[in-house]
């Protein structure tokens, strides 16, 4: 039990009464509301989030790098490679590889591949859409985002999911306040997604990310009926909505790690890492 002159629990250095005391005062309200209450250790403090910002940095290089990779022919090899040197040459890690086994440094997703795609030798061709998903470990801070990207001369159909996608991002974030719901998110993206005919993925979603890869809380991308989690300052997390043409459902392929469309259609994800702030959040990534 701390004393209101004590220095605080989040490793700030401020006096408790300056920090996080009314927020330890106003948990239990929180509680009776039927908020999910975030473990102490998911609260970042400003030390932590400065080490994000930096890995952050690393992240939004690469994919901004990709964009002039991006043309038919490239294979998705190559874009690998691109990402895992510009990565090291930066004092980096590339969180994927070798993570529960994934074989390389990012993830790239072309057409009906909703996520986890694996690079290969398979080169992009003139109309694919292709989604390249990227994490990076600086001194311990993962940072983690993704962009979709047009090869060539894409379909009407195709630019179209390809935006609504990144709308959804930007819906999801509209719904990012200090001691709101988590569940916010969810709930408007999905109404979002299925106002313009599309479906959201549902097997996977958005994660607390920091000082780990995958971190509660999980981010649903719909609507879950679920109170949810209660956003307090500190927390980082992704928003990663994955929108498709058809159905929202998947299958994995044999290489245990490629989730597709079951129908075959295509679908889309763009990514940020976010802090949820005093005032709303800020986008790390
Ligand atoms: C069947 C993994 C994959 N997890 C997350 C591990 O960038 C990512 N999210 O935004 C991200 C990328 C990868 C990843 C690559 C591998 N994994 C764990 C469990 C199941 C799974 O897919
Ligand atoms: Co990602």
């Amino acid at each position: 039990m701390l004393n209101r002159n004590d220095i605080c629990w989040c490793g700030s250095g401020k006096k408790y009464k300056k920090c996080h005391m009314d927020f330890d005062k106003n948990l239990e309200k929180y509680e009776k509301q039927g908020f999910e209450i975030p473990e102490r250790r998911l609260l970042l403090n400003e030390e932590d989030i400065e080490g994000l910002r930096k890995s952050s940095v690393i992240t939004k290089g690469i994919l901004e790098g990709v964009a002039d990779l991006i043309k038919p022919g490239v294979t998705t090899n190559e874009i690998d490679k691109f990402v895992h040197d510009y990565t090291i040459e930066r004092g980096g890690t590339p969180a994927t590889l070798g993570y529960h086994g994934f074989p390389k440094s990012c993830c790239t997703s072309i057409n009906e591949v909703i996520c986890h795609g694996i690079p290969e030798d398979r080169p992009l061709k003139e109309g694919d859409i292709i989604n390249v998903d990227v994490t990076t470990i600086l001194d311990g801070y993962f940072s983690d985002a993704s962009r979709m990207y047009l090869v060539g001369q894409v379909s009407e159909r195709a630019k179209d999911l390809v935006q609504c996608a990144k709308d959804c991002l930007q819906i999801g974030l509209d719904q990012v306040k200090p001691y709101g719901s988590i569940s916010d998110i969810g709930l408007a993206i999905e109404a979002y997604a299925t106002s313009k005919g599309y479906t959201v993925v549902r097997d996977f979603g958005g994660h607390g990310i920091g000082k780990n890869f995958h971190e509660d809380p999980h981010v649903s991308h719909f609507d879950t009926g679920q109170k949810g989690m209660l956003m307090v300052p500190g927390m980082v997390f992704t928003i990663e909505p994955m929108i498709n043409e058809g159905t929202y459902k998947l299958n994995i392929l044999e290489d245990d790690w490629t989730a597709v469309t079951r129908d075959g259609k295509l679908s889309a994800q763009w990514e940020h890492t976010l802090v949820v702030t005093e005032e709303g959040y800020e986008i790390l990534v």
